[in-house]
């Protein structure tokens, strides 16, 4: 059974494989664009900052220089069922730099669409087990971020060799540019 996480509540990851899943569904209304969201993930080191920057793992950059982090690839509509972007980590082959991931969803050209997630019906961001499919938690992001357009889900961090998830939760009128500057 998924654990909808309250935020700032911690969790252990057992699973050393894991996905995260983002999905919505198409904008049916006759006005607006195409709901393009968009899940990334920002590799932190020690000082919280990219350990380069080829460890913003977005849609214009789909795998981590260890391999670790493979991402499937820009969906620009939300069309289809199940998860539309999946994120997935292998922490077995993690580069030992890494300490910080910080998983991000926002919305593509959010401000120029006039779009927010409380108009983006069934979406979501959850964390699968990649070998048993278990969903371990799940964010829906149309009820809890209706005014958003960005969405910190949380982070997964190392504390002593153990790997746990803490959900952030955190909602915020910006877009992907925002996080970049932050965590270069
Ligand atoms: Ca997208
Ligand atoms: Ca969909």
């Amino acid at each position: 059974m998924a654990i909808n996480l309250q935020k700032g509540q911690r969790e252990n990851i057992n699973a050393p494989k894991f996905t995260i899943g983002l999905g919505w569904d198409t904008n049916n209304t006759s006005t607006g664009g195409a709901f393009d969201l968009d899940a990334s993930l920002f590799l932190l080191g020690e000082n919280k900052k990219l350990v380069s920057d080829n460890h913003f793992i977005f849609y214009n950059n789909l795998e981590s220089p260890d391999k670790a982090v493979i991402h499937s690839g820009d969906n620009l509509t939300g069309d289809g069922d199940g998860d539309d972007e999946q994120i997935k980590i292998d922490l077995t082959k993690i580069d030992s730099a890494i300490k910080e991931i910080t998983v991000v969803v926002t919305i593509h050209e959010a401000e120029s669409r006039k779009q927010n997630f409380g108009q983006v019906r069934n979406s979501f961001i959850r964390i699968v087990n990649t070998e048993t499919n278990e969903e371990i938690l799940k964010y829906e992001l149309d009820e809890d971020f209706s005014i958003e357009t960005a969405v910190e889900f949380g982070r997964i961090y190392n504390r002593n060799g153990d790997w746990k998830f803490e959900a952030v939760g955190a909602g915020q009128r910006e877009g992907l540019d925002k996080f970049v500057s932050m965590y270069q």
